[in-house]
């Protein structure tokens, strides 16, 4: 094939469309959107789906075992792919873009391509990453985390979810404990299509982002330890209240953000009150802290301060309060050659782009640690995401999966 009819290769919209939908039926929830916590049953049937469609265009079907999947083509080829890829796992509130858009794009550019012969240089791959969420077995992105070699696989089958399973064992439960060593060896280039999950493309009417890199996380779980007592005959001044501190860590943590500033992000996501009665003083409270900033130096600030907050109220409240590690990540830059990439082929498919960090964790900051990495975005509705009425305009999903797809031809049929 010559550049030119390669340039005029074009992804179809109907069948994206098609496998988008039909992935959202599985884990359904009410209002359009998505519950598929990763290893459960839901997970296991996505799973399921997706192997199929890679089946179905004749890839060949790697599996590791942190129960990562790959799809490769052609199915020979075993030298370093030009990957593409993201999650298939949701959270509870999920939508129907966030991470299988990244997916099932990557199943449409590999049929894309197999069907119009083009030769290339590096073969193809689209993967689907174990737990990204994080949800449920903290940290998110662990899949991708093993796959590079930022976490053992020891470790990563011995993380606990929240409900008390343990991650090696629900990966045998649901048949996707895969023979391939993690971790594993670099791809050659890895570029990741996703929703960008927040307001500034729509806000500035731009259809493609190229992502620069994703900012810094630090997840801590805090277990406050109060004493129960009766709500009624307990003086204030006798009482040990987890509940009552665990509300004040959540409004230091806002008070925090705001005298931050932008960047930093500030949630309580979790909180888990034992006994959690009417009428019983709270003993314990189970709290989770996000903290996230483009600076990895304030990401740190802003850690010490929670942590020197939590020592105080201790002390005041005559509780005691230990602190759990959940997720720890600097911030990433992507590679300036991808993202000059993304914005040259958002240019010359007549696109509005502009350069932007993202702000949710990515499989693609993972595989930075192992290879030339970058993202493509496209808007999201209202910014909305983690939220059944995630959305993506037709239009913006065909424009993003098309740059995808010359992103990743001009990186596959490139000899270097
Ligand atoms: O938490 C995140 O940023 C991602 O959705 N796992
Ligand atoms: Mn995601
Ligand atoms: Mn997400």
């Amino acid at each position: 094939m010559t550049r030119a009819t390669v340039d005029d290769l074009e992804i179809s919209l109907p069948r994206l469309r098609a496998r988008l939908d039909a992935l959202a039926e599985l884990g359904a929830i009410e209002g359009g959107g998505c519950a598929r916590l990763a290893l459960t049953d839901d997970d296991r049937l996505g799973r399921d789906l997706v192997v199929s469609w890679m089946r179905d265009l004749g890839l060949r079907i790697d599996v590791d075992e942190i129960g990562n999947v790959v799809g490769t083509w052609p199915p020979e080829r075993t030298d370093a792919p030009v990957m593409t890829g993201s999650h298939i796992d949701t959270v509870a509130t999920g939508g129907r873009f966030d991470g299988t858009l990244g997916v099932l794009a990557g199943i449409e550019v590999l049929e894309t391509v197999i069907t119009s012969g083009v030769e290339l240089a590096h073969p193809l791959a689209v993967a689907f990453f174990t737990d990204e969420e994080g949800s449920r077995f903290a940290p998110d992105m662990l899949g991708s985390l093993v796959f590079a070699g930022g976490m053992s696989l020891e470790d990563g089958l011995a993380v606990r979810a929240v409900d008390g399973a343990l991650l090696g064992e629900e990966l045998i439960r649901i048949g996707y404990a895969g023979p391939q060593p993690c971790p594993a060896r670099p791809p050659h280039a890895y570029v990741e299509l996703h929703i960008e999950q927040g307001p500034v493309l729509e806000a500035e009417a731009v259809t493609i982002g190229a992502v620069t890199g994703v900012q810094g996380i630090s997840w801590t779980e805090l277990t406050i330890i109060g004493q129960s007592n009766h709500a009624g005959t307990t003086p204030m001044s006798m009482r040990h209240d987890a509940g009552y501190a665990a509300a004040e860590v959540a409004s230091f943590v806002r008070r925090l953000a705001a005298d931050m500033g932008s960047p930093q992000v500030a949630t309580v996501g979790r909180i888990e009150l034992h006994p959690n009665l009417v009428n019983v003083v709270a003993a314990r409270a189970t709290i989770t802290v996000d903290l996230r900033n483009t600076d990895e130096e304030l990401v740190g600030v802003a850690e010490r301060r929670l942590f020197e907050f939590c020592d105080e109220l201790a002390e005041r409240e005559g509780v005691s309060i230990e602190r759990r590690s959940l997720a720890r990540f600097a911030p990433v830059d992507f590679d300036e050659r991808v993202i000059a990439l993304v914005e040259e082929i958002a240019r010359a498919r007549g696109l509005s782009t502009r350069r932007l960090p993202s702000g949710a964790g990515h499989d693609a900051q993972m595989l930075a640690r192992v290879c030339p990495a970058g993202m493509v975005f496209v808007p999201s509705v209202r910014g909305i995401s983690h939220n059944p009425a995630e959305l993506t305009a037709d239009a913006d999903l065909e424009a993003g999966a098309n740059v995808l797809l010359h992103v990743l031809l001009r990186l596959a049929t490139d000899e270097r």
